[in-house]
Parts: C-alpha cells; sequence; structure tokens
C-alpha cells in the first residue's frame, strides 16, 4: 500500500507552463498574480515534484522575440531543465491568442492566416523537438464559428485536414520522432468548435493520409463541458488505439470552463477515470490542464498543483483497494457469472452456432425477473471513497 502519495517520476505527473503559471485573469477581471518566468516555472514544479512541462510555443518564446532572444531563452530553460531533472514530453502551438487568428488558424477563411498559422506550428514542432517532447498536442480552440453564415463545416473539416497532412509529412520529412495528439473542445473560446468531442475527432483522424501518426489528446473538462461521461470518452479512445496524452482537470457540467484541480469536483467520475487508466496500464503522460481559483498565491498554487497529483495517487490507491474487496470482488463476480452454455457464441458468427441459437428456448419472464445488486456495489464504492471502508 502506499503510504505518502508523494509524486515520483515514474508517475509521469506533468503541468503545461501555462497551468501553474496562470496569473488569474479572467473575462471580468485582471490578473490577480505576478508573471511567473519559464525559468521560476521550472523550479516550481521540481519543488512540488512533478516530472514534466509542457509548453506552447509561446508560453516560452514571446510571439514578438528575435531570433536572439529566442535562442538565448531556450538556453535559459534548457539549462533550468538540467538543474531540475524535469523534462519536456508535450508540446503545442499557439494559435488561439494573437488577433491573427481571431477567425481561427488552420480553418480560417483567409488563406494567408492558414498559411502562417503552418509556418508556425512547424517552427513550433521544431522547438519541441529540439525540447525532447514526443508528443504534439493541436488544440483548436480558434477552429469554429458563431455564425454558420461565415464558414461552411465542410471547409473547416476539409482545411483542417489538409493542415494536418501537411505536418505529418513535415515532422517525417524531418525525420522527427513525433506524434500528434488532437484536443477536441466543444466551445470556448469560440461558440461552436470544430470536431467537438472524442468521438467526433476519431471518425475524423481515419481519414488523415497518415492516421497512423495521430491520436486524440481528451481533457476531462471537455467533455464534461458537453455533458458526456469522460471515462467513457477515454475508453473509446484506448480502444482505437489513440489515446496518446491526456488533460487531466475538473469541471461541474453546464458551467464556464472551469479548469478546476484535479479530482475537486467529480470525485466519482475522477476514481473511475483513475481506476480506467490505471487497470489498462496507461503509460503516457498524466498531464494537469488545470489551474489554481483566481484567488490564490503562489504558495496556494503549490498547493493545487500537489493536490492534483496526491488526489491522482489517492485514487489509484483506492482502485488498488477496489479489486482487493472481497465483498465487491464476489459482487463483481456474481454479476459476471458464466457457467458457459453459451460458450459456442464466443467464436463469432458460424453455421452450427446459429442453429444452436434459433433451436434455444430462452425464459423471458426469468431473464426480467434476475436480481442485479448495483445499489449494494455501488454504495461500497461510495464507502471506500469517503473512506468507511
Ligand atoms: C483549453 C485547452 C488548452 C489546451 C492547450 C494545449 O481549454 O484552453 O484545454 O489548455 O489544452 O492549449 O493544447
Ligand atoms: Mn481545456
Ligand atoms: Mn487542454
Amino acid at each position: 500500500m502506499m503510504s505518502n502519495y508523494e509524486p515520483k517520476p515514474e508517475h509521469k505527473f506533468t503541468f503545461g507552463l501555462w497551468t501553474v503559471g496562470n496569473i488569474g485573469r479572467d473575462p471580468f477581471g485582471n490578473p490577480t498574480r505576478r508573471a511567473l518566468s519559464p525559468v521560476e516555472i521550472v523550479h516550481l514544479l521540481a519543488e512540488v515534484g512533478a516530472w514534466g512541462v509542457n509548453l506552447h510555443d509561446n508560453d516560452l518564446v514571446p510571439i514578438e522575440a528575435t531570433p536572439a532572444e529566442r535562442d538565448r531563452i531556450v538556453r535559459d530553460f534548457k539549462k533550468a531543465l538540467d538543474e531540475t531533472g524535469i523534462v519536456v514530453p508535450m508540446a503545442t502551438t499557439n494559435l488561439f491568442t494573437d488577433p491573427a487568428f481571431k477567425d481561427g488558424a488552420f480553418t480560417s477563411n483567409d488563406p494567408v492566416v492558414r498559411a502562417y498559422a503552418l509556418q508556425k506550428t512547424m517552427q513550433a514542432i521544431d522547438l519541441g523537438v529540439e525540447l525532447g517532447a514526443k508528443v504534439y498536442v493541436f488544440w483548436g480552440g480558434r477552429e469554429g464559428a458563431e455564425s454558420d453564415a461565415a464558414k461552411n463545416p465542410l471547409d473547416g473539416l476539409k482545411r483542417m485536414r489538409d493542415a494536418l497532412n501537411f505536418l505529418t509529412e513535415y515532422v517525417i520529412d524531418q525525420g522527427y520522432d513525433l506524434k500528434f495528439a488532437l484536443e477536441p473542445k466543444p466551445n470556448e473560446p469560440r461558440s461552436d468548435i470544430y470536431l467537438p468531442t472524442v468521438g467526433h475527432m476519431l471518425a475524423f483522424i481515419e481519414t488523415l493520409d497518415h492516421a497512423e501518426m495521430v491520436g486524440l489528446n481528451p481533457e476531462v473538462a471537455h467533455e464534461h463541458m458537453a455533458g458526456l461521461n469522460f471515462m467513457h470518452a477515454v475508453a473509446q479512445a484506448w480502444d482505437a488505439g489513440k489515446l496518446f496524452h491526456i488533460d487531466l482537470n475538473d469541471q461541474l457540467f453546464g458551467r464556464y470552463d472551469q479548469d478546476f484541480r484535479f479530482g475537486s469536483a467529480m470525485l466519482k467520475q475522477a476514481f473511475f477515470l483513475v481506476k480506467f487508466l490505471e487497470d489498462v496500464g496507461y503509460d503516457g503522460s498524466r498531464h494537469f490542464d488545470a489551474h489554481a481559483y483566481r484567488s490564490a498565491d503562489y504558495e496556494d498554487v503549490k498547493a493545487f498543483a500537489l493536490g492534483c497529483m496526491r488526489t491522482y495517487l489517492i485514487l489509484k490507491e483506492k482502485a488498488q483497494r477496489f479489486s482487493e474487496d472481497a465483498e465487491i470482488q464476489e459482487l463483481l463476480a456474481e454479476i459476471n457469472a458464466d457457467d458457459g452454455t453459451y460458450a459456442y457464441l464466443a467464436n463469432g458468427y458460424n453455421a452450427e452456432a446459429v442453429t444452436r441459437l434459433k433451436a434455444e428456448t430462452f425464459d423471458r419472464e426469468a431473464l426480467g425477473q434476475r436480481t442485479l445488486p448495483y445499489e449494494r456495489l455501488d454504495q461500497l464504492v461510495i464507502e471506500l471513497l469517503l473512506g468507511a471502508r
């Protein structure tokens, strides 16, 4: 059993520069925290025990930086990484802050903007690879619309596909060891973002030239914003071999984009998510794309970051207990009982199975009378989570 829930490198906990570096600005109010430099953020993450840091190009190198400034900033950043042992497993492009991207980047109606977005992304890929990233995230925050009068979604999809095909070829040409992870989100900052959920994205990936290089970066908050079961979405991505990365945070249904500390709002969902990731043996980053309350100072930001990691580890221990709890396991065995009568259906369709199955008589009423002790089972889970067992 785990004792102190201390984050270790093997847990692969990562944070974005933009997460613990969030300065508490929101649409209604100014920043409440001073901006930390990327070097300071790396040290803060090392102090709380994180394994890695992820970044958008402009989290590290300001968009207006000269080549000489870029080189100096990258050098200082690498020095901080060396000093702390913090790694950069994932990188991404900021294609949403600058007003140039007000109508999207890859899907903008303006061919100049689309070209600029491709160029910016190639440069950001070079930077990510230079820092050691193996996963490259695409979050199309501005790839959408307020009014469908302005853009045909078929054009949006085609432009998105063209951009990703171009960029996978670029990666292959450069000989980079890099996979793409697409991050769906239904809305915010656009009214409607194209490819809004994990399911939409999975279907879209299969239309790409290099589908094998492209997977998913699902985020708790984004599926919750759409009112969906996040663990089910993750399971579908896993089933398709496409769970390349994951953004952990928390989010109540029907609210603004909250980015809460992992597990802080919907604990039961967080439990089943951690249980799923640990049960299947997901071995990628556990990336926290969350930020501290606007009321937090940097001491509280550290408590926030540590809280994300501790909650994950506590839930991991609870998942372990779930699999060792005799009463829970007994109930599961009862629920999943199988005396092998229908084993002949396990090999799929065949003529013999059809003949046998057609000859069966089923006691429909008895089936309807079966007892399914799901209330008892769920209460055991609740008591386990509440520390009562
Ligand atoms: C959001 C997104 C972003 C992305 C990030 C990395 O809701 O703003 O989750 O935080 O994850 O841009 O691509
Ligand atoms: Mn998000
Ligand atoms: Mn995210």
